[in-house]
């Protein structure tokens, strides 16, 4: 049996809670970290020594932590040929998209969201107004290549979907004035007809 820790409102989590229903994989689920707490116990530092969640562990034993690679570890292992992509090249073209979200897009939609979720009343406006330009050209990139497939990896569903999934779900929640990028549009309609998504990243912001 998969064991899950970690709170279902963190955007990171969501990651992994989606990967696991779109494999159909049973898993139990422990809410930690924000108003559930527990972060810095020592049992769950022996998991996860970052003291973050999501943390994994497999029925083998096995223990994983970091979103990406956890969803990365359950498309490899329990998605072959579905969310990881058999042909290498399929999968270098998922899994760039995955890497491109905490290396270029994760600090702007940091940003926002402490700004109008986390912490408004100490919200640098300043910072918010640049994250909001910046992030109207980056979901531009994202919009131009779903231009000429429906899907980040291609034709169907794969793990490169799933970072930017729940991430664009978010940057639509925040009010900002957006560009109209109807091939971001087109996708996140596709994603929204997914159960797991609907139930796991189309909740309430906190
Ligand atoms: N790079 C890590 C980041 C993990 C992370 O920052 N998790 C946040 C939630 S999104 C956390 O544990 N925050 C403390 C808390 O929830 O109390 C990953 O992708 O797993």
């Amino acid at each position: 049996m998969l064991k899950l820790w970690g709170r279902g409102s963190s955007v990171n989590v969501q990651k992994v809670l989606w990967a696991l229903d779109e494999l159909g994989l049973p898993y139990a689920h422990v809410p930690l970290g924000g108003p559930f707490g527990g972060l810095d116990s020592s049992d769950y530092r022996a998991l996860n020594p970052n003291g973050l969640v999501p943390t994994l562990q497999d029925g083998d034993g096995s223990l994983h932590w970091e979103s990406n690679a956890i969803v990365r570890y359950l498309a490899a292992r329990y998605g072959a040929g579905t969310l990881w992509p058999e042909d290498p090249v399929a999968r270098s073209a998922a899994d760039r998209w995955m890497d491109w979200v905490p290396t270029t897009l994760g600090e702007p939609m940091r940003v926002l969201f402490w700004g109008f979720v986390r912490d408004p009343v100490n919200a640098d406006l300043n910072a918010m107004a640049a994250a909001e330009t910046r992030l109207a050209e980056l979901w531009g990139r994202v919009d131009a290549h779903l231009a000429a497939q429906p899907f980040i990896g291609g034709e169907r569903l794969t793990m490169g979907d799933i970072p930017l999934g729940c991430h664009v779900q978010r940057w639509l929640g925040f009010p900002i004035t957006r560009p109209d990028l109807p091939h971001l549009a087109a996708w996140h309609a596709r994603l929204s007809a997914r159960p797991g998504f609907a139930r796991h990243v189309m909740v309430p912001m906190q």
